[in-house]
């Protein structure tokens, strides 16, 4: 018999929806509680050390940080979702920390309003989008045909961009086809669909209206962005330059940024 569990949450959080995939790949009945993250309840804040959300209280305790509530569920729970072997069990949480690495370059994407900062980002998580294709084998998930923790931890990843190609392509996954085909799949697994609410898109564009940042200023020219790349001298980085085609209104795309080159 297990303790009775209860997610603290706010309902755009990928950190959330990561943990609220693995209770659902387990089939582990929960409460969840959404919180607002920009008024913190009192008793949130006094339970709450680093004041985010994932929380999950298991009886009297409280847990917090997403990977490690994850590893207490693996550890808890039936149904595994990391493969037995140390070593590719490790690979795993390796990956796990990729995926909030974009989280993070995700949180620029749609806040800043800083073009230069935007393209800076942007041309990053194409990169790390390709790094990952690499790894990717014959799916349907990241490492066949098993759902696993890595895939919790994705599929918040892609489904920002469920909502970013709606406003514009970012053409971050452009040519990645085992990725798109990784995306697709997570897209429809019923403990992915079912971490979130109904209208979290509509949730989603309201958070973006709220911080109005370069993402949708570029949707305001109404016009495809053509993204063009010049190769610097050391033949390894290049930069990456959007470009808008007849508006002339180049003041918002006057940034340059400098990556390991990727193929475009
Ligand atoms: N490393 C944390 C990140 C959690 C996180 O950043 N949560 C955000 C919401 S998605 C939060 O609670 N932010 C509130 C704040 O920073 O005040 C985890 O993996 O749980």
């Amino acid at each position: 018999m297990f303790d009775k569990l209860t997610l603290v949450s706010f309902d755009l959080c990928p950190y959330v929806q990561r943990v609220a995939i693995v209770l659902g790949e387990k089939g582990v009945p929960f409460t969840r509680v959404d919180i607002d993250l920009s008024d913190k309840p009192e008793w949130f804040k006094s339970i709450s050390p680093f004041g985010k959300v994932p929380l999950l209280q298991v009886g009297g305790q409280v847990l917090f940080e997403s990977s490690v509530i994850v590893e207490y569920l693996e550890e808890t729970q039936p149904g595994p979702l990391h493969p037995t072997d140390p070593l590719e069990k490790a690979r795993h949480r390796s990956w796990m920390e990729f995926g909030s690495s974009i989280l993070a370059d995700i949180w620029v994407i749609e806040t800043t309003r800083d073009s230069e900062l935007f393209s800076a980002k942007r041309a990053l998580l194409r990169e790390k989008f390709h790094r990952l294709e690499g790894e990717l084998g014959s799916g349907p998930f990241f490492a066949g045909p098993d759902f696993c923790v890595v895939d919790a931890v994705f599929a918040p990843v892609f489904r920002y961009f469920d909502v970013f190609d709606e406003i514009v392509d970012l053409e971050v996954f452009k040519g990645l086809d085992k990725l798109a085909a990784w995306r697709k799949a997570l897209a429809a697994r019923p403990s992915v669909i079912g971490a979130v609410v109904a209208d979290y898109p509509a949730r989603l564009h309201k958070f973006l209206k709220k911080h109005d940042g370069h993402l949708l200023r570029i949707a305001a020219l109404g016009e495809p962005i053509r993204w063009t790349r010049a190769l610097n001298a050391d033949g390894f980085s290049a930069q990456y330059q959007p470009k808008t085609t007849n508006k002339g209104d180049t003041a918002v795309f006057t940034s340059i940024s400098t990556v390991p080159m990727v193929p475009f």
